[in-house]
């Protein structure tokens, strides 16, 4: 027995030498990504982009402490008491193996894969927000969600929203065989082939109904950073009602961008070059 309490400390000290040798003491900072909308094919097939963010995550691995997934990971997401959509595995097999680095891992759902019902949750052990949240890190706050239906507009999908969480239309769904309901998703996914028009148009950061949203939001509440998805355009707004910056944390559809929080603030960062740039005002 004094050997086996012997050989535990050393175990434990030999780690940390190894680790520090290598340079990759356990990483600090956070990172922030959406807008993968892993089915649906764009500027590569949808396996394609699922293998670039997969080869991301295993670069940035060794310096993060968090990763935030701020929604629309899935174009399409259904999960049946026994069953969920076979397409994504790879990624999944990904988030296990991160929770199992000693990385934190929070899911926002978006406005294509809000019917996230416990799969994460239940069995790889990652919280799911459905509204955004408040994060203070670094010494900063952030306010940080998806962004869909905040702010001026979109009154449709706020109506379509509403449906959606509705528990009665979700149980009536439940009852459609996994082959058709699921078939039937990846069918309209891949329809955006053909028309590429989901490709977002920047106008004006006036334009911006999540610009416009930050602007108005309490204006005596510190948020260094308002950090949403959604729109699929990286943006970095400084804002001028209120203090604070907005990001848009772009996509993996077209720009191939994330967020990262260090001790020395926020930024965005482009894993794949795509040719496209940042849009701010700073
Ligand atoms: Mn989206």
């Amino acid at each position: 027995m004094d050997g086996f309490y012997f050989f535990i400390p050393f175990r434990f000290n030999f780690g940390a030498y190894l680790y520090s040798a290598k340079g990759t003491m356990a990483g600090q900072n956070i990172y922030f990504f959406s807008d993968f909308h892993l089915g649906r094919p764009a500027l590569h097939s949808s396996d394609d982009r699922q293998q670039l963010i997969i080869e991301c995550l295993d670069r940035i691995k060794d310096d993060a402490s968090k990763i935030y997934f701020v929604g629309d990971l899935f174009d399409y997401w259904y999960e049946y008491k026994h069953a969920i959509p076979i397409h994504f595995t790879p990624f999944i097999a990904t988030l296990y193996s991160l929770k199992n680095a000693g990385i934190e891992i929070e899911i926002f759902t978006g406005n294509h894969d809000l019917w996230m019902f416990g799969f994460f949750q239940n069995h790889l052990g990652i919280p799911v927000h459905k509204d955004p949240i408040e994060i203070t890190a670094f010494g900063k706050t952030l306010f940080v969600g998806h962004g869909d239906g905040l702010g001026p507009g979109d009154y449709g999908y706020k109506f379509i929203k509403k449906i959606f969480r509705n528990s009665v239309c979700q149980w009536l769904f439940s009852r459609v065989h996994p082959n058709a309901a699921i078939g039937i998703m990846k069918f309209f996914s891949n329809q955006s082939r053909k028309v590429n028009e989901n490709k977002p148009v920047f106008i004006d950061f006036k334009d911006e109904w999540l610009v416009q949203f930050c602007e108005s939001y309490h204006p005596n509440d510190q948020v260094d950073y308002f950090v949403f998805g959604h729109r699929h355009l990286p943006m970095k707004y400084k804002l001028e009602s209120r203090s604070g910056i907005y990001f848009n944390l772009g996509d993996s559809l077209y720009h191939y961008t994330y967020g990262i929080l260090t001790d020395e603030g926020f930024s965005l960062e482009q894993y794949y070059d795509t040719g496209t740039s940042i849009k701010t005002n700073i």
